[in-house]
Order: structure tokens, then sequence, then C-alpha cells
């Protein structure tokens, strides 16, 4: 394959053109091309932050083939997880429930795969179901007619997937391979008559933020502007004090950085993340390993030579970040370019719901972090765009959630919603009907300390104007947010003079979830 050439198509218009741009496609003939109820594709990143998507913001990147699912369709403009991290953000949205009733708290569980999930509903209702990339859940999937999942988190470069059970390492980029398997099992599923789920999970783009060698020189006359609160004091952030996030101080430049220099010459306070960041080199075939010298070999000889300090060297981090961060978003983009290109070319865009989102929110530099896991906005939201045909265009602002996922694809398919499912259909809403009795308020719980950033377990409720968090365990505080005033999160109004009367009241709302989706943790904490 040809993986050094890079032609951007641009793309418009609802069923006309949908952009590819192409290091490599796949795309074959196809035999789901028949009339049928409503399939769903969707389409799950790991860590792809709101920022770096074109229809939610223009500052870093354009995604012109994410924007299309937004362009017509749904941009959900307050979407949120009900815990800011993979596997129980995974969990959250295959059962509907938040972590502690499935079981899923933080990455270091096993998900219980006997327990109801919405793609079991979907298959015992006829349809074909697919789960493709990135799984991190550690039990085998069910509920899946075909599964093909990346090995724990999965490697960028020759991954190992797991295919029915099977061990299967493939060679090239994940982004493009876990397409090529997408498109693969759409063209094989040979009983027309069902229709289909189809889950595409990408690896990217996590950490480490490795481009496809196609992407390399992309951006690189681009600087991109550092948000205003890199250089967060967390005056009055207990747990924000105490996280081990910071672009600053935590981003290792051999592993993340990818200075692994030839000589062997630089050296960081992590030995193990430096050993890691060569192995993930070594696991590249000699093209690949060739590509990535030819671009990363100045760039370490230069940085070696400049030898940079203070506040210069801080930039050149976020520099450096943001653009593997964003080559790796541009694979992604691609990527969902040659899916729709798909779904056009054999006219399932008239009967196929197409979902983008991530697992959750991700820092891109905000109060000088990487990673997620806080209940502050960054990494509490997530992107979340859908396309339904015949369906409404435009944004819509109610608070949702991904324990919601589940109940609206199943309303969509006409399947009965369990009652013992946390989260709700947003279905009328895709369709544009006004809900009068939609949610006020989001219960959030985050579980995972101290590994691996140190980011204090808490819970919260948000509503459209305030987010109160509760830290427990280490850090034992309040935190209190006017999100009108202060979206960013950086000034914590609890205990301030005038807000008692909005912390009681949010006070009792967080009791009153905790009661509703009878989290355990109500029992040990009094609000
Ligand atoms: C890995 C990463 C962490 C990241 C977790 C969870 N370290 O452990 O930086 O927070 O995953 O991410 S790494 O050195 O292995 O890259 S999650 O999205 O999968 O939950
Ligand atoms: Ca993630």
């Amino acid at each position: 394959m040809n993986k050094f050439t890079s032609t951007l198509l641009l793309m418009t218009g609802a069923a006309s053109a949908v952009s590819v741009i192409s290091c490599k496609t796949n795309t074959k003939k196809s035999v789901v091309n028949e009339k049928k109820p409503m399939n769903i594709v969707y389409i799950m990143c790991d860590d792809h932050s709101y920022q770096t998507i074109s229809a939610y913001d223009h500052r870093f990147i354009e995604t012109p083939n994410i924007d299309w699912i937004a362009n017509n369709g749904v941009r959900f403009t307050n979407s949120f997880v009900a815990n800011s991290l993979s596997g129980p953000s995974r969990a959250c949205m295959l059962t509907g429930k938040h972590s502690h009733a499935n079981g899923f708290e933080d990455n270091s569980d096993s998900f219980d795969g006997s327990q109801q999930t919405f793609p079991k509903l979907l298959q015992q209702a006829g349809y074909e179901t697919a789960m493709i990339g990135k799984w991190h859940l550690v039990s085998e999937p069910t509920g899946f007619n075909y599964w093909d999942v990346l090995v724990g988190q999965g490697d960028y470069y020759n991954p190992t997937f797991i295919k029915n059970g099977e061990k299967v390492r493939r060679e090239g980029y994940a982004t493009n391979i876990t397409t090529d398997l997408a498109i693969n099992w759409l063209d094989s599923i040979h009983d027309k008559s069902k229709p289909f789920c189809m889950f595409i999970h990408h690896k990217a783009p996590h950490r480490t933020w490795m481009p496809d060698t196609c992407d390399l020189r992309l951006y690189d006359d681009v600087t991109y502007p550092m948000p205003e609160n890199f250089y967060d004091d967390y005056k009055d952030r207990k747990a924000a004090q105490a996280q081990k996030m910071s672009i600053i101080k935590d981003m290792n430049i051999v592993y993340d950085l990818k200075m692994a220099d030839k000589e062997n010459e630089i050296h960081t306070d992590n030995s193990n993340l430096e050993k890691w960041g060569r192995e993930l080199y070594n696991q590249m075939n000699s093209a690949q390993k060739a590509a990535w010298d030819a671009y990363y070999d100045p760039i370490i000889a230069k940085f070696k030579k400049d030898k940079l300090k203070g506040k210069a060297l801080d930039e050149w981090k976020y520099q450096r970040y943001m653009h593997d961060y964003c080559r790796v978003i541009h694979a992604i983009d691609r990527n969902v370019g040659r899916v729709l290109e798909y779904l056009r070319k054999y006219n399932l865009l008239e009967n196929t719901m197409i979902v983008y989102t991530s697992d959750q929110g991700f820092y891109m530099g905000e109060h000088g972090w990487f990673d997620k896991r806080f209940m502050y906005e960054e990494s509490f939201r997530t992107p979340l765009l859908v396309y339904l045909p015949g369906g409404k265009h435009g944004d819509v602002s109610e608070l949702v959630q991904n324990i919601d996922y589940g109940p609206t694809i199943l309303d969509l398919a006409g399947i009965n919603v369990p009652s013992d499912m946390h989260g709700v259909s947003f279905l009328p809403l895709l369709k544009g009907e006004k809900v009068p009795q939609w949610r006020h308020s989001l219960y959030y719980h985050y579980y995972e300390y101290p590994d691996e950033h140190a980011v204090n377990k808490h819970f919260g409720v948000r509503t459209e104007k305030y987010s109160l968090m509760r830290f427990y365990g280490d850090v034992n505080s309040w935190e209190l947010y006017d999100l009108e005033d202060d979206p960013m999160n950086m000034h914590n109004l609890y205990g301030k003079p005038g807000y008692e009367d909005i912390t009681k009241e949010l006070k009792a709302e967080l009791s009153r979830l905790q009661e509703q989706y009878e989290d355990p943790i109500r029992n040990e904490i009094k609000n």
C-alpha cells in the first residue's frame, strides 16, 4: 500500500459527496443494499475531545467527514459521560446503567458479560451485531454475531486483535485496519433480511498519539493556541493540586513526545515509560520505521541542540503533543469518510442511523493537562453527533449522557427499553420533538484512584448552570462552579458567602439522584 500519499477531497451536501482522504482504502462491493428497518453504525473513538472536532470548535483542526454527521443530523451541545474513563464508560454505554449498577467502576475491573446489554437485546430481536476495535472490558464480548477486538488498549502499529476468540496480528495502522474490518463485515453480511448494528471503536486518539506514517508531516507549519488556563495554579481545588496528568510535569519526552534518540542519550525520570516508548517503535516494520525516523530524527536532533528550558520547553511540549494528536484525528476523519462513502454508495444512508462519539472528553492543555477523569467540563463532556434519516438537523441542547445511548437505539429499533436501565431514550429529540419533561440534572461518579493519574474519587451533580462535586478518599472536599460565569472550572465557589442556598439545593438534587440510581455510596457519605 502507498502510505505516503494523502489527498484531501472536500465533501459537502447530504447524500451526494462524502469525502475520502486516502492513505489506503479497501472499500469493496456491497451485498448489504436492500431497504430494511433502521440500521445503526456507532463510531466511538477513544479520548477524542470535542475541541478537536470542527463541528464544535475550529481552533485546532478541520474534520469535514465527522462534521458531515453534524451538518446532516444533530449536534448535541450538552453531551456527557457517567464516569470519564474508558472501560467504565463503555460499560455504561452497553448497559444503560451507571457504574455501580453494571459493576465496572474502573479499568481494573472485568465486565460481567452475562448481564443485560442493549446489543444483546438487539440481537435477540433479529439484528446482526458486530463489535470491532477497542473493547477494553477484559472479559470476552457477548451479544455480538461478530467481534474482532484489540487486545487491551491496542497498538497503533501492527496491532493484535482477538477475532471471535482467536488472536490475529494485523500489519498496518489501527485506524485503517479497524475501518477495513468494519467495511469487510458489512460486505460479509449474508442475511439481507436482517438489520444490523455495528460498533466501530477506534483505539485512536488514545495516548501515545502515534500518527499514521502518511500523516506525519501534516500541520507542520501550525502553531496551536495554548488554552488561557494552561498555567492554572489550582487555587481552592485540592484534587486538581494532587493530579499527575500535567503536560509540563507528567508527559514523558521519550514515550509521549517521541524523543527516543538512537544514541540513547535522552533520559527522563521514568525509565519504564522510556522503555515502552522504544518498544512501540520496535513493533513497527522497516518501512514504518524508515518513515518515522525520516520525520522524527531531525526533530530529535534539534531538540537536543536547542536545550530548551522553562516556558520555552513547556510550550514546545504542548506543540509536540498537539501536532501528534491532531494528525491522529485526521486519520480518524479520513476513515469516517470511508464509512460514510460506503453507506452512501450502497444507499444505506436512507436507513442507517450514524452515531459519532468518544468514550469521554479529553484535555487539550486546559488546566495544563492531558488525560480526562475529572468532572470538570472538558472531560465530563463528550462529543455526540447523530445522523438520523428523516430526523432533525441542528443543535440539541438538552442534557444527555452515555447511559442514554442504549435506550435510544432500542427505541429506534422498536424494542421496549427495560425499566432497570438508568438512561432514557433521546430519540424524540433526534426527531425534533419537544420533550417538556426532559431531565435537568446529571449524575457522575468516578472511582479510579490512585492509578494512573492520581485523580481522587468523586461524585457530583450537574445542572444547566451549576456543577457540584464531592471528592472523597485522600482528598475530601467539595467544589461548586457557576458554569455560565466560569465554564473552565477555575473558581471554586463552595463555602463562599452568597452560595448557601444553591449549595443546599444542589446537595438535595445530588441525594435525589443517588437515591434514584441506588448508588451505595449514599450510605457511606452523607451530602
Ligand atoms: C493508559 C494510559 C493512561 C490513561 C489510561 C486510561 N497510560 O493507562 O494515560 O489514563 O490508559 O485511559 S499509557 O502509558 O498506557 O498510555 S482509558 O481511556 O483507556 O481509560
Ligand atoms: Ca478513553
